[in-house]
């Protein structure tokens, strides 16, 4: 991997060895899977936007209407002169929330890996917020990555919204805790949006709405496997499936192979028989009292935390021990 470091726009991309080196491996395993990190191209990043505005996907409006409610007594658990620190910022729309009920916090570091999402979030930000600090860091949350001095001298707020923790296994999310304790340092606070258990009803059309704009987010990876590795995958000959594993308490998507067909990726064949899919998405839904496990197994106490009970949606403050 790479270490996440400042950058402008202009400068080259990131290097893609590691995705043709994760959708060969992925695509080369027994049963094919696609990391879901690499939905977030430019086209991707678009199509995610379009996915929160649809009416099945009760994710971004229930915790983007439960933040609204809680900002204020978020806030005053907050510190003066605090840095907030955001896993996979993307367009920022929710840290407004929070930087306009909570002034205190006068620097903001967005984390994103995608370059156009970083430098519009900061352009639009400063542009509001002029009295306000924003240091981008483009690069992986999952890698390490090393905060500014400037960061480090405050008390530290990491935000990470949006039930993206819902995409690790249990094992890894309590990984992805433990390292962002770490970065966040002693004393540091950690607010986790994190989508809750509700029925299949409701889970289903979330990630099958009924204008396919999932199915394209989905699709969206074979285009961008054919556009940066060479390769000429006909999107149309997989369907986008998604299912509730209720052993695994997870939604999954998937790209089924709708024949037998054999692709050319990055110099390697690939096989696929009508019917086998690609799993190319976990999307884990948690109880309070298996979120609440998760945060305590990486190290973090519960220092407060709102729950929405119409589709229930949980946002939790967690806190780090002080030494
Ligand atoms: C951005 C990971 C929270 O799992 O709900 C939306 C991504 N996938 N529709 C989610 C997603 C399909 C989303 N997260």
């Amino acid at each position: 991997m790479f270490n996440a470091q400042r950058r402008t726009r202009g400068e080259p991309e990131i290097e893609n060895s590691s995705f043709r080196t994760d959708v060969l491996r992925g695509l080369t395993a027994r049963r094919k899977s696609l990391p879901a990190k690499y939905f977030y191209d430019a086209a991707g990043s678009r199509l995610f936007e379009a996915i929160c505005e649809l009416p099945e996907y009760y994710v971004t409006r229930t915790e983007t209407a439960l933040l609204t409610r809680i900002v204020p007594e978020i806030s005053a658990l907050i510190p003066q002169r605090a840095a907030l620190v955001e896993f996979g910022s993307g367009a920022s729309v929710k840290t407004r929330l929070l930087l306009d009920a909570a002034p205190q916090l006068d620097v903001y570091v967005p984390i994103d890996i995608s370059e156009t999402a970083l430098a519009d979030a900061a352009r639009s930000l400063n542009a509001t917020y002029p009295a306000l600090t924003v240091l981008p860091l483009l690069g992986d949350f999952t890698a390490p990555i090393t905060l500014p001095k400037l960061v480090r001298e405050r008390p530290v707020v990491g935000f990470f919204p949006g039930s993206t923790i819902g995409n690790f296994a249990p094992a890894a999310a309590v990984d992805l805790l433990r390292s962002a304790r770490t970065l966040l340092g002693q004393g540091a606070q950690f607010l986790v949006g994190a989508d809750l258990v509700k029925p299949p009803s409701v889970l289903v059309p979330a990630y099958d709405d009924a204008q396919g704009v999932t199915a394209a987010f989905n699709k969206n990876l074979l285009v961008r496997i054919n556009r940066e590795l060479g390769a000429a995958i006909d999107p149309d000959r997989f369907r986008h499936r998604a299912v509730w594993n209720a052993t695994d308490s997870r939604i999954e998507m998937h790209l089924v192979s709708l024949q037998d067909q054999t692709v050319e990726i990055a110099g390697r064949s690939i096989t696929f028989a009508a019917g086998e899919s690609i799993h190319t998405e976990n999307s884990y839904k948690f109880t309070v009292d298996g979120f609440t496990a998760l945060a305590e197994q990486a190290g973090w106490r519960v220092q407060a935390s709102w729950a929405d009970s119409d589709f229930p949606f949980g946002v939790f403050l967690l806190a780090a021990p002080d030494a």
